[in-house]
């Protein structure tokens, strides 16, 4: 809501959105790389002192007039596309969308909100750790997760990838694992700044890929050390890079429990176009 009643966007800028633990530290870092590689090397990127979430900041708690990154137009939210303010859509803003395997986003979300600590708080327990994986997975099922039903998310944003293909780039983490070199050529495509062929040769991409790997992403001190406070909560940076793997739902949900998520998630898409087929070699 103050996003939406103050947030003006300019049309140069551009959105990185994404529903929870679909990919978004990975997609800003590597977007964030992508946009200022004539002004920073690996050496001097702010990404070896800032966390991903402050290069690129959220709109969401009016945090773009507060992040202590670079100014640069990049902006992120993990708001539906019908709840982004209306400046965004109006003013023809590009949207990069990442979404995920919804059983790996789940258990994803679920490690995540065992970290999340109240900053007074004087339990070493964090608040999910109140809600059993097999509770929460109900929740999840049911659409009752952060920002809405995990449907609802993936599906306003691939309509509107479809209805606006020029404005709406529509990413899977799968796709972006098992073939970073062309999502990142075609991020710098859609960001208007495609590589040039000196830049090919000279190997930026491979750079890029490799400093936004999750091993050495997750590597600085910022990342390993360092805490991201919000309000009256705060999130270690290393809880943003837990394991990065496709296929991690195995080891936390039984296989019924997987293709209940598969059946829900075919029959809330069905007739979108959309699915997410995972195979099991992945
Ligand atoms: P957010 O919604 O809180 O911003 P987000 O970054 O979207 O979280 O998702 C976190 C997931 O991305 C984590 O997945 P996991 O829990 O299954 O491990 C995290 O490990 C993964 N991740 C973070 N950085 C990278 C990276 N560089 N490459 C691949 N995956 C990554």
């Amino acid at each position: 809501m103050h996003a939406r009643d103050h947030f003006q966007a300019q049309p140069s800028d551009i959105f990185l959105c994404s529903p929870l633990k679909t990919g978004c530290t990975w997609l800003k870092a590597l977007s964030f790389s992508i946009a200022t590689r004539t002004q920073f090397d690996n050496s001097t990127s702010p990404l070896q002192k800032w966390v991903p979430h402050d290069c690129i900041p959220f709109l969401e708690h009016g945090e773009y007039s507060t992040a202590p990154g670079p100014r640069i137009p990049l902006f992120a939210t993990h708001l539906q596309y019908t709840c982004l303010p209306k400046s965004i859509i109006d003013s023809g803003c590009k949207i990069v969308y990442i979404c995920r395997d919804p059983k790996d986003t789940f258990v994803s979300m679920w490690h995540f909100f065992q970290r999340i600590t109240k900053c007074n708080s004087k339990q070493e327990l964090g608040e999910g750790d109140l809600i059993p994986i097999e509770v929460a997975f109900e929740f999840f099922c049911k659409g009752m997760s952060y920002y809405g039903p995990y449907w609802e998310h993936v599906l306003g944003y691939w309509k509107a990838s479809l209805e606006r293909p020029d404005k709406i780039l529509f990413l899977k983490y799968e796709d972006m694992k098992r073939n970073t070199e062309v999502c990142v050529m075609k991020l710098a495509e859609f960001f208007g700044c495609p590589f040039s062929l000196e830049e090919e040769r000279e190997g930026t991409v491979q750079k890029i890929i490799e400093s936004c790997s999750f091993e050495i992403l997750s590597n600085p001190e910022v990342n390993k050390m360092g805490k991201l406070v919000r309000k009256n909560r705060f999130v270690e940076n290393n809880a943003y890079f837990r394991k990065g793997k496709v296929g991690d739902w195995r080891n936390y949900l039984t296989a019924e429990m997987g293709m209940r998520l598969d059946d829900i998630m075919e029959e809330k898409l069905s007739g979108s176009g959309l699915t997410f087929h995972i195979s099991p070699q992945e």
